[in-house]
């Protein structure tokens, strides 16, 4: 065991932890519990790690330089726009059976508000094995949903699409504060969207040496700094990286 003297404020003062770190050390926690391994890889990526073996087609609106950070001008290096590239390395080099999430900061060309940032935090998740159907799918999430928010909570499973998953679907909770009816913390829709997931694409397997026909997986995804602000009550995701003093001392 080592102690990483570069990983800035965990500990912003005495008694003081920031609540990215609180949210972070919860959700790391539940999945260690359920046998998945934590996997961190870099910020800095290669655009067939975060788009092509991902099944992104060419013409994919992330891929424009206007939603993307591209370091170089041949637009092969780039800032990670998720952190899915960490799990197609786990799957290239670790090899089957996984059960990972890999949490991390990833970027994207958004403006800044009181909900979006041009970096932000997210944790993905993946299984791979054989005989993985919809039902892990569900059954996981649904466990880890009732490890972080609670027994009672109630979910909802939406049909969506991404281009590395197929079938794809948006998870949501059942508003806790108003039971579905709709209120201001739901924004009125009685649920509020959690995390995004899916089966891994048969493509998307190939793509990194694995047989399809002989394994299945799913993945996951979600923000964390949309957790963290629901979990905390906090209304302005600015708060989150200014560090003012003020706001740090509540946590
Ligand atoms: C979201 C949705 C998702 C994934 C991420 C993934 C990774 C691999 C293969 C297939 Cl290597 N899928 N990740 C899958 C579904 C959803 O994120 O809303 N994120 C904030």
């Amino acid at each position: 065991e080592t102690l990483d003297v570069t990983i800035p404020g965990k500990e912003v003062a005495l008694g003081h932890k920031h609540p990215m770190y609180t949210v972070l050390d919860e959700i790391k926690q539940v999945f260690l519990d359920m046998g998945f391994e934590i996997m961190d890889g870099p910020e800095i990526e290669l655009e067939s790690y975060n788009f092509t073996k991902l099944n992104a087609p060419e013409s994919h609106p992330s891929r424009d330089w206007t939603d993307t950070f591209y370091l170089t001008e041949d637009s092969k290096i780039l800032l990670r726009t998720q952190t899915s590239p960490m799990q197609i390395r786990a799957m290239e080099e670790h090899g089957v059976p996984i059960r990972m999430i890999s949490p991390g900061r990833v970027y994207r060309k958004d403006e800044v508000d009181a909900t979006h940032s041009p970096m932000f935090h997210q944790i993905e998740g993946l299984v791979v094995d054989k005989g993985v159907t919809m039902a892990d799918l569900k059954g996981t999430l649904n466990a880890v949903i009732k490890a972080i928010y609670g027994a009672n909570s109630v979910t909802r499973f939406r049909p969506h699409h991404f281009p590395f998953t197929e079938p794809s679907c948006e998870v949501d909770i059942q508003c806790h504060k108003c039971g579905g009816k709709g209120c201001p913390t739901c924004k009125g829709e009685g649920w509020i969207e959690v995390l995004g997931a899916g089966m891994v694409h048969p493509k998307v397997l190939r793509n990194c040496g694995i047989d399809p026909d002989e394994y299945s997986g799913f993945a996951f995804g979600m923000g964390l700094e949309r957790f963290a602000m629901g979990h905390f009550k906090i209304s302005d995701l600015r708060l989150i990286f200014e560090n003012d003093e003020r706001f740090l001392q509540q946590f």
